[in-house]
């Protein structure tokens, strides 16, 4: 699943930043001594003031009146179209370099502001559930690196606006040695103006990757609990009070809240199927189903149930439990392996790792990592290496027989990893194998790889009603929009093209979830990366974003990620070529879904 064009891309964004960096030297000051806001009266946040949105009063005054009023029934939120759409230029480069930069829609998230409703998605039996008052107290560690500031603040706002005073300690944000400039005097400003008294901001003078970048915020954590979160998540309603819940009762356990989905086209929080981790002999962690067996206990669907590994980004522990069960390995490096290795080390070494369904955490699922690691090493391979040499026993050969090319690979020293698994007296991998995860196969690779959401979490199982049937016609060409060679080639483009009344390869179906189907085969989709790219037939994916269309006012043809408008580029042109661009009610840009 590793992706050459991503490194390329952005071993070419560092360069390019390498040299505006150099050339602007002087405004940036790194320091090592951890930054905290003012001391003060902690206050209401402001909402943000978004300042090219000026057409855009509305939003400027009430934060978030595009979203729907919260009904706590839906299972989703549907947001305006009017989020997305592109309006001049400069929202272009916003969307485009915000999918470059940080691989997910950051012209939606920079209007979403730092504050806004989310559905409840827990179950309804949860609501009816009561927690102890005297819990411990958490602090929450987020490390970042060149992550989108309205992404990071939205994290932020949403732990303070949705958490009790009490039970936050501290929210501690690492920067790991971020390159872009707003994530350096704009969010100091921000948390000192705001005086967010709780946020304490430490920068690491090199970028030491997200693994010893939790170590680093964990040394300077005061709060009973750890609660480790990625920089792009959105807590939901009473999301803290059952993890601490469960650590109040067993500081052994190490809990994670069930992770919902915030797509990374719309921004949609949308709730996620009850599943728990597993891995593959890759080393890739995975979703597996939930045995039944687990979730027929007294509480139901609202009970905690055991899972054999975590996704990694979300947990709680114990602090002193973290410390005393050997944190991380500090030799890994960047990304990648540290949630399996921490998640055998719990099993194996006399903990429990739960998933807890009550407890609801929204994370933006990105199509890929928009970073890379210095000097491009595979880092996953690095310390998935690592962790097998430490924990997995003889069963590090399903690994390696799958990775021969690791097995000459320096792998670094692990001398004080193994001492620790002595020290701490942990049981072999076989043990963990029939105890903890019987379900996994000893010989073949089964299971997906990793940071996809399961796959049926996108799959739409209900079959969406019929709204319209017919030809797409263009009133200035009077042409209609078709496949440009066959209507069940993935991948293919679309075009206009002389409308014929008996080809049912013209005919589009229009259905609830705004999708646009062509023949009864593919869907149309606008690429996530390039709003200037043409549309094209992929399969339906069922979840909105790319493939979601609204046929609007003025006979538009409104794609909601793009935030733009299909339109024939050049109606003389017989080639028929059609393009999104900014919404503007010209006849180029007019459809009509007919019979
Ligand atoms: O060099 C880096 N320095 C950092 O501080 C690289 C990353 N980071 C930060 C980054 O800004 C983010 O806040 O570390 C955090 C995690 O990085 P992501 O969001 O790029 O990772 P991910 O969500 O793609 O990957 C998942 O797997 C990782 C393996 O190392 C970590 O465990 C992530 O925390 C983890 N995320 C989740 O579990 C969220 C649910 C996703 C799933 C499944
Ligand atoms: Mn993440």
């Amino acid at each position: 699943y590793f992706c050459y064009g991503c490194l390329f891309s952005s071993l070419l964004w560092t360069f390019l930043l390498f040299i505006y960096f150099n050339l602007n030297w002087e405004k940036y000051t790194f320091s090592n001594v951890p930054f905290q806001g003012n001391p003060g009266v902690a206050q209401k946040f402001q909402p943000p003031v978004i300042q090219s949105h000026k057409w855009l009063p509305e939003f400027q005054q009430h934060g978030t009146p595009f979203i729907k009023p919260i009904n706590k029934e839906l299972k989703e939120i549907e947001l305006s179209p009017e989020l997305g759409r592109i309006f001049n230029e400069a929202d272009q480069e916003i969307r485009d370099m915000g999918y470059q930069k940080h691989a997910f829609n950051v012209l939606i998230s920079n209007r979403l502001g730092y504050h806004r409703d989310i559905p409840d998605t827990r179950d309804p039996k949860c609501k009816e559930k009561s927690y102890p008052t005297d819990l411990p107290s958490a602090s929450v560690v987020i490390c970042f690196y060149n992550e989108a500031i309205s992404a990071l603040l939205r994290t932020v706002h949403s732990i303070l606006d949705r958490t009790p005073a009490y039970l936050l300690h501290e929210i501690i944000l690492v920067d790991d040695r971020s390159d872009f400039i707003e994530l350096k005097d704009e969010l100091e400003k921000y948390i000192d103006n705001n005086q967010i008294k709780k946020v304490k901001l430490i920068r690491n003078v090199m970028r030491e990757g997200l693994i010893r970048g939790r170590m680093v915020g964990s040394s300077h954590a005061t709060g009973d609990v750890l609660v480790f979160l990625d920089s792009h998540c959105e807590v939901n309603e009473m999301w803290l009070q059952p993890l601490l819940t469960l650590i109040k009762e067993d500081h052994h356990s190490v809990v994670c809240p069930l992770i919902d989905i915030i797509n990374a086209d719309t921004l949609i929080y949308s709730s996620s199927p009850i599943v728990r981790g597993g891995f593959n002999w890759g080393l890739h962690f995975k979703w597996d189903p939930v045995p039944v067996s687990l979730l027929n206990g007294p509480e139901g669907a609202t009970e905690p149930f055991k899972s054999p590994t975590m996704a990694g980004g979300l947990f709680a522990i114990n602090r002193d439990y973290f410390n005393k069960l050997g944190q991380y390995d500090s030799g890994m490096d960047i990304w990648g392996g540290e949630n399996l290795e921490i998640s055998f080390r719990i099993w194996m070494c006399g903990g429990q790792l739960k998933i807890v369904p009550c407890s609801r955490v929204g994370h933006i699922f990105r199509k890929w990592r928009p970073y890379g690691s210095p000097g491009g090493v595979d880092t996953m391979a690095y310390n998935s290496l690592r962790l097998s040499h430490v924990w997995m026993d003889e069963y590090k050969e399903q690994y390696l027989s799958l990775r021969p090319d690791l097995r000459k690979q320096n792998y670094g020293d692990i001398s004080e990893r193994l001492e620790l698994r002595k020290k701490l007296n942990c049981t072999s991998f076989k043990w963990y194998l029939d105890n903890v995860y019987p379900e996994m196969k000893i010989n073949g690779l089964n299971g997906k790889a990793r940071m996809q959401p399961p796959l049926f979490m996108n799959k739409n199982p209900k079959r969406s009603k019929i709204l319209q049937r017919g030809r797409l016609y263009n009133l200035q060409t009077s042409k209609c929009l078709v496949a440009q060679k066959y209507p069940d080639q993935k991948g293919g483009i679309v075009v206009v093209k002389e409308c014929d009344w008996t080809d049912s390869n013209q005919v589009w179906i229009y259905n609830e979830e705004h999708d646009l189907i062509l023949a009864n085969l593919l869907c149309l989709d606008m690429s996530e990366t390039h709003s200037s790219d043409s549309p094209r037939l992929m399969k339906c994916h069922g979840s909105g974003g790319s493939q979601h269309w609204t046929l609007g006012a003025n006979n538009s043809l409104y794609q909601i990620s793009a935030g733009q408008c299909l339109k024939v580029i050049d109606p003389d042109n017989p080639k028929g070529y059609v393009a999104m661009a900014i919404c503007d009610g010209s006849r180029s840009q007019q459809w009509k879904l007919d019979n």
